[in-house]
């Protein structure tokens, strides 16, 4: 093949997803370079160049000896990362508007959901209750958004908008205006000091895995008008230790949580996450990936590489982000 093919591996057990689709959109942005979806028994895995991949098996990767970059289909690597057989050739995260502005979206609404008590007028409505409580004004409110890339810093800055307090925390030291930025071990104290509602948008890494626990909720602010602070998780159920946040829903150190990711997704059956009445459960789609326009990113990254330049939204192996 004049042009190496475009390989496209998606997990087929991943939900949400159509591959027949994201096929036909690389087809009608990648010119004459042959887009082909695995499994294909006829492709010869040496003529493949480019992968563009949703959490392919262990290994899979490894078929393909003349790699030149792997494409993620997503923000986040960490499925990949696992992979210890990885090729070592760039790998490149999403890292696009519309995907921000989804995330944004969820932010926004889950944020807005528990500071206008939400929970409580929904079920007042149930019972046919009418007794409004005090609706505080967002400047009351001190948002806490754990992870300041691409989607936090965007997250952070429409919410300032809105008029809440935002303060954030990442791993190196960031500026955002309207946004008091903390980093690092030594600084998450103080900024959860200060968070009423926790959002996180971390990448599950060695170093993240299970950071929201106990210990980091027992340190939330608890004098705003929310009272018992909040959690929103829209990384990555690794993140979080979900007997933690059960238990401190139910003991009060936690008031309410929003969590769009899992340890398991989807939950047991018989998980408590389905049922207890403080919790909002959404599938793993807080930011779904568009087609269109993740394949147009991805074509015009490989142009751009192919004529000498970079490739952008590289992760830093070292670093798992
Ligand atoms: P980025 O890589 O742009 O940002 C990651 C942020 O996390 C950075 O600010 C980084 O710090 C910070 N960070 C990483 N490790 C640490 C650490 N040990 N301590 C403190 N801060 C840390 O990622 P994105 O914003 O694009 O995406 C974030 C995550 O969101 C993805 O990895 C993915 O898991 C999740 N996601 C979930 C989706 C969903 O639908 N639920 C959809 C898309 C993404 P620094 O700035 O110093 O590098
Ligand atoms: C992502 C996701 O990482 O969908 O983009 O979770």
């Amino acid at each position: 093949m004049a042009n190496g093919a475009m390989a496209l591996l998606i997990n087929s057990r991943s939900q949400n997803w159509l591959p027949e689709r994201w096929k036909a959109r690389f087809e009608a942005v990648c010119g004459d370079r042959p887009v082909v979806l695995l499994p294909d028994a006829r492709l010869d895995p040496t003529e493949v160049h480019y992968a563009a991949v949703w959490k392919p098996l262990p290994g899979e990767l490894a078929a393909f000896k003349n790699l030149r970059a792997i494409f993620n289909l997503g923000a986040g690597v960490d499925a990949l990362m696992a992979d210890r057989r990885l090729p070592d050739v760039p790998l490149v995260r999403i890292a696009v508007p519309d995907l921000t502005s989804r995330m944004t979206e969820y932010v926004v609404l889950h944020v807005l959901m528990h500071h206008r008590q939400e929970l409580y007028l929904r079920q007042s409505q149930r019972d046919k209750i009418w007794e409004p409580r005090y609706q505080w004004p967002a400047s009351a409110v001190t948002v806490g958004i754990m992870g300041l890339g691409t989607l936090g810093a965007d997250a952070a800055k429409v919410l300032a908008r809105f008029d809440f307090r935002v303060v954030g925390w990442s791993r190196s030291a960031r500026t955002l205006s309207g946004v008091e930025c903390f980093h690092g071990a030594a600084q998450m104290t103080a900024f959860l000091h200060k968070s009423n509602i926790l959002v996180c948008l971390l990448p599950l890494t060695d170093d993240t895995r299970g950071i929201l626990n106990r210990d980091v909720f027992a340190k939330l602010d608890r004098m705003s008008p929310l009272g018992a602070p909040v959690l929103i998780n829209a990384g990555r159920g690794g993140l979080q230790k979900e007997d933690d946040i059960l238990a401190c829903l139910d003991d009060g150190t936690l008031g309410a949580a929003s969590l769009d990711v899992f340890v398991q997704e989807p939950p047991a059956k018989d998980s408590r996450f389905w049922t207890h009445s403080n919790v909002v459960l959404t599938p793993h789609n807080a930011a779904d990936t568009d087609a269109d326009e993740i394949s147009k990113y991805i074509a015009a990254q490989i142009t751009r590489f192919e004529a000498g330049g970079t490739l952008e939204n590289v992760v830093d192996r070292a670093r798992g982000y």
